[in-house]
């Protein structure tokens, strides 16, 4: 269509200096209440003439950090990633800083979800500056799913993972049960710990197996970022569990949505649910789920202690339908990824 057309031309010019300001953004922390975001800014003949990215909550963003670099950004055109805040929040408004730095136009690819955050881009066209959205929306919505999914929603995007024998079991009719997979599925799960805001998990696996639930490295030290530990049930976490040496909550709500709202309040954003099988099913029940990791080992254990507990499936039709996204091998392991369907 020559609408579309008409789009994609004036967009085109900046796809590349987006792509920088996304690179950028790649290198802030992937936890935390606030997204990673990237900033460049172009010179009127398209030139990149300073760059800026986010580091983090209470540290300047993105646009104010590539403000910072250049003694005059009159004229000069901004290339975010996000839609600058319109918003005092730790920092003050990007809108503003913009609009006072005299920065004649503003490229952004998607939207600021943030219901007190948003606004930025009117903001800006009231005070004149030329304002280009949509840029590379696609590959920016794509890199910013978790948070952009998060925020849009008030809860935490959850991320299910399990592990399991080539049979679906994850433990043996003795109960034990951790690291059923080798080293190299280990290490990954500690760097997805790493990436993670918080960990939730039953507290029948805090009684079975009495998890300390930090992200280690090889040498089994502590890695930079630690989750927070949420223990979702009924039962209390016993005395002597090595959980109780941290900071750690417990959640005793039977709703599950009402656990994540919790935590979002809390500035969680990527929830990391390890099990066991009966937290597994209720989050699966109640449609929580964003993706499924499932780790899947070259054994077979048989018998009634499987991954996910019961779906109250009661026919083949109901099966919850599911897409793989991906399989990779780690050592003598798989690691299978899907989601949802999309109906
Ligand atoms: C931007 N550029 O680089 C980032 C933005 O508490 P604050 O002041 O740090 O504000 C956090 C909110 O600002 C965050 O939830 C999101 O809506 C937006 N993040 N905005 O213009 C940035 N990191
Ligand atoms: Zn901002």
């Amino acid at each position: 269509a020559p609408h579309e057309n008409a789009v994609r031309d004036s967009t085109a010019p900046y796809e590349h200096a987006m792509r920088h300001a996304l690179s950028l953004a790649s290198r802030g922390p992937v936890t935390g209440g606030n997204p990673q975001v990237g900033c460049v800014l172009l010179s009127p003949d398209g030139e990149i003439v300073a760059e800026g990215w986010h580091r983090g909550a209470g540290t300047p963003h993105a646009e104010v950090d590539a403000l910072s670099k250049v003694d005059d950004a009159r004229g000069l055109t901004a290339v975010v990633t996000l839609e600058p805040c319109n918003h005092h929040g730790r920092t003050g408004p990007c809108s503003v800083a913009l609009i006072v730095a005299g920065v004649a136009r503003v490229v952004y690819a998607v939207d600021d979800p943030g219901r007190a955050s948003s606004g930025g881009a009117t903001h800006l066209r009231n005070a004149g500056v030329d304002v280009v959205p949509g840029v590379l929306a696609d590959e920016a919505e794509t890199f910013l799913t978790k948070w952009l999914t998060a925020t849009r929603r008030g809860t935490p995007w959850v991320t299910l993972k399990w592990a399991a024998s080539l049979d679906g079991r994850s433990a043996a009719a003795d109960g034990s049960s951790q690291w059923i997979t080798g080293t190299a599925a280990r290490q990954l799960v500690h760097e997805q710990r790493a990436e993670s805001d918080a960990i939730l998990v039953g507290t029948g696996t805090v009684i079975a197996d009495d998890p300390s639930l930090t992200a280690r490295g090889d040498a089994g030290e502590l890695l930079a970022h630690q989750p927070l530990p949420v223990v979702v049930g009924e039962r209390p976490v016993p005395e002597g569990a090595k959980l109780r040496e941290r900071e750690f909550v417990a959640a005793h709500s039977r709703d599950l949505e009402e656990v994540l709202r919790d935590l979002y309040g809390r500035g969680i954003r990527r929830a990391y649910v390890e099990g066991g099988p009966t937290l597994a099913s209720a989050f699966v029940r109640a449609g929580l789920v964003d993706e499924f990791l499932v780790f899947v080992a070259p054994k077979l254990i048989g018998g009634p202690r499987i991954a996910v507990d019961d779906l109250g499936i009661g026919s083949i039709d109901e099966a919850i339908p599911l897409t793989f996204t991906g399989v990779e091998a780690l050592g003598d392991d798989i690691l299978i990824t899907a989601v949802p369907a999309t109906k």
